[in-house]
This record gives structure tokens, C-alpha cells and sequence, in this order.
């Protein structure tokens, strides 16, 4: 479903009222590579919530929930390059635009941006932390579309392929289905760096390839999935052993996904669940919820459980942790948990990722400074032994409702021997 000019007016006046004064929201403008060359626009995501309209320099001002566009038709110059205008009587129908006025009469009134006052930004956290129905049905066309590139990823994965041929076959995929990125993706064979910004990695036969790809969808919603699989072969026994402890970790997080819990609990239930396994496997020694309270499980799992997801993959993240952490608090200064995204009570209709991962990182784990605080609860020649397994993470899109949550990512395998059927069909 798309959303309707009914579905925009009503978020306008429900900001109107939460907050009553005028105010203004732009779309931006593209960035430049140089004068001439501009990047892909895609206009701001608070503009994408009240208005609609993907397009640059724009402005649209709304007083008491209507909204008034400033806009100005392209001259018979610009045309030439851009093309003409679009009809205005269309527009009105799409977006539900009250009136459209030259952007010369653009009045001075308060505008939305990370500068505005609490009270506005908090109205605005406030509508776009709980998902209305066309919004959910927004983040669902994303996910399923990122599903399906996912799906695609999987199947093409061949030794002595690169990176980057995978990369091409989740941008088809994503593009036949008239989407984007959400955001730049992970495709790397070397998991263990986070945000692995490269692609010229040769697949080998028993690598681990680690994709955290993500869709966004037209009207700018974001999908973002995590799989990490071996390339058209099964796990390695050790590989599989730290997947499963991987995997255990995240469904023990997902169980806690359900409104009224803190999502930082969501955390801590995956902090322990790798922790216990861990322990198991013989890399940690000690009781796992004291290894958890003093941090150890961060030199494997050093990032947080996730974050919330809208229209931006780090939603509203524009506004700093605003969004993200309840009023009052603030990130820890403790190693792994100072990198959560999110803490807050979750609530019906919120939007979250879930992503735990286990990594093999030489900085911290042939570290003697970093390591020197968790000596007696190491096996170093245990750990030694798992450094083929480099970077796992699973990360599904969670829809929290009533009661639970959905698991809008379900219809893509994260199951051992699914994942081999998949990744060898
Ligand atoms: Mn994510």
C-alpha cells in the first residue's frame, strides 16, 4: 500500500497537535561531489514523513495540521535539463497539500532541524517512534524487498567470485524492484571489520561471507538484514559452533523484544546468551552474568544489539541519541555497551533491529592493554582456535505490537542447515 495524502494529513495534525506553532520543514538539497556533479538526492526524512514529495529545495510549512508547499514550476531553461514541472492538481491529490505558493513568500517561522526546540523535536520523536499503518506497511515492502536480495546474495555466492559481484547482484535485485540502499553495505569475506567499507575480496571455498545489506523501498523506508554464510559449501566445525552461539544469542534477544521491556535488556539477553555459549566452548571461564556485568563478552561482541528503523536505517539518529535514549539518559562508558543505540522501553508499533555478532578483532584480542583486565577469565589458546571464523552477525527487523512482536525478516533463513540448502540450491 502507498501511503495516501489522507495518511500525510494526518501525521500533520497530529504534530499540530502535539505542538501548535507553525513550523517549517525543508527537503535539502543534494550533495556535491563538485559544482557541477551532484549526488543521487534523496530528500530529509522528516520532510518524507509530513510531506511526501522526494525532490529538492523544497520547503513546506504546516499551521494547524495543513500544509502549504512552496514551490516553484522549472523556467523554460531549466526544463531542458530537468525536465518540466509536475502538474499541481496532482500533487495536492498525492501528498494532500493545501495550498502551493511561490518559494519567494516562504515566511520566517520555526524550522525542523537538529537545532529546534525540545518540545518540537520531541513531538516529532514521539510520531515517528511508534509506526502508523502506512508506515508499517512501508517497512514491511522494504524488508520483504530486502529479503529478496538477500535471497539472491546467497545463491550467487561461488568461489573465486569477489565482493563486489555480489554486491552488483543485491543491487539488482533492489533496483528491479524500483528501491535503493538504505545505506552502504557490508559484503566482506572479513566480518571481523565492522563497517568493511571494501569489496575486492576473492571468495575461497569455506570462507564466511558476511552481508548486511538493506533495501530502501520508493518512498524512502529502510529494510536492513544481516547473513553471514559459507560460500557454496557447510559450515566449518568451528564456524558452526560460534554461528549456533551467534544465533542462540539472537533468538534469546528476540524473546525480548515485547512492549514494556527496555530494549537495553534485549541486549543483555544476547550479552549472555554468546556469553554462556562461550563459556561452553571453552573461550571464557566464569560465571556468564559476571563476565556480562564486567564486560568480557565485548571483546567479541563490542557494537550494541541494534537500533530503531524508519525511514532512516539508524532512524532519526539526525537528532543524536534524542531518539534514541529515553529523556534523562545517557550512553555508558563501558566498552560494548557505550555503542547501544537504544535505550528505551519498547513500545507497540516501534521498529527495531536485532543483531548480535561475535567477531574475531586481532586489535582487541592480540591486545595485551585490552585483554590485561579479563586475564583469568581467558583461554587464549581456545580463542587462538576460532580465528578462522572471523565475523558472524544475524540481524532480523522486529515490529513490535500489543502484544510481542513480528519478526518482519522471518522469511529469510537463518538456520544452520537452511542457510546450506540455500547457499548450495
Ligand atoms: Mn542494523
Amino acid at each position: 500500500m502507498q501511503t495516501q495524502a489522507q495518511d500525510f494529513r494526518q501525521r500533520r495534525q497530529r504534530l499540530a497537535q502535539l505542538y501548535p506553532p507553525p513550523v517549517l520543514i525543508r527537503s535539502g538539497g543534494p550533495a556535491r561531489r563538485n559544482p557541477p556533479q551532484a549526488y543521487p538526492f534523496r530528500a530529509s526524512s522528516h520532510f518524507l514523513y509530513f510531506a511526501g514529495w522526494n525532490h529538492p529545495h523544497l520547503t513546506v510549512l504546516l499551521t494547524e495540521g495543513r500544509a502549504t508547499l512552496f514551490y516553484d514550476q522549472p523556467g523554460v531553461e531549466e526544463s531542458i535539463w530537468d525536465g518540466p514541472g509536475p502538474d499541481l492538481d496532482e500533487l495536492r491529490a498525492a501528498y494532500g497539500f493545501d495550498e502551493i505558493r511561490p518559494g519567494s513568500e516562504i515566511p520566517d517561522r520555526q524550522v525542523l532541524d537538529p537545532q529546534a526546540p525540545d518540545d518540537l523535536l520531541e513531538a516529532v520523536i514521539q510520531l515517528r517512534l511508534r509506526h502508523d499503518a502506512a508506515a508499517r506497511s512501508q517497512l514491511e515492502q522494504a524488508v520483504d524487498m530486502t529479503v529478496r536480495a538477500h535471497f539472491q546474495a546467497m545463491r550467487a555466492t561461488r568461489p573465486e567470485r569477489r565482493e563486489f559481484q555480489i554486491l552488483a547482484t543485491l543491487l539488482v535485485s533492489v533496483t528491479q524492484e524500483g528501491g535503493s540502499t538504505s545505506f552502504s553495505p557490508i559484503v566482506s569475506r572479513r566480518g571481523e571489520i565492522l563497517h568493511n567499507p571494501l569489496y575486492d575480496g576473492t571468495l575461497q571455498r569455506g570462507d564466511l561471507l558476511l552481508v548486511d545489506f538493506g533495501a530502501e523501498n520508493r518512498e524512502g523506508w529502510a529494510g536492513d538484514l544481516t547473513r553471514t554464510f559459507p560460500v557454496r559449501t557447510t559450515f566449518k566445525p568451528r564456524q558452526a559452533e560460534i554461528y549456533e552461539v551467534v544465533l542462540n544469542a539472537q533468538k534469546a534477544a528476540l524473546r525480548e523484544c515485547r512492549p514494556g521491556r527496555e530494549y537495553r535488556e534485549v541486549h543483555r539477553a544476547a550479552c549472555l546468551a554468546m556469553t554462556e555459549g562461550l563459556v561452553q566452548l571453552g573461550l571464557l571461564r566464569g560465571d556468564p552474568a559476571e563476565l556480562v556485568e564486567r564486560g568480557a563478552h565485548a571483546l567479541f561482541f563490542p557494537h550494541g544489539i541494534g537500533h530503531l528503523l524508519g525511514l532512516d536505517v539508524h532512524d532519526m539518529e539526525d537528532l543524536g541519541d534524542r531518539a534514541g535514549y529515553a529523556p534523562g539518559r545517557s550512553r555508558s562508558t563501558q566498552f560494548g555497551l557505550q555503542s547501544l543505540r537504544l535505550d528505551r522501553p519498547l513500545e507497540a508499533d516501534m521498529a527495531v533491529t536485532v543483531e548480535p555478532g561475535f567477531y574475531w578483532i586481532p586489535q582487541l584480542l592480540e591486545n595485551p592493554e585490552r585483554l590485561a583486565p579479563f586475564r583469568d577469565c581467558l583461554d587464549l589458546q581456545t580463542i587462538e582456535a576460532y580465528r578462522e571464523v572471523r565475523g558472524i552477525r544475524i540481524e532480523d527487523n522486529v515490529l513490535l505490537q500489543e502484544e510481542g512482536a513480528r519478526n518482519l525478516s522471518a522469511a529469510l533463513p537463518k538456520e544452520l542447515q537452511e542457510i546450506e540448502i540455500v547457499v548450495n540450491s
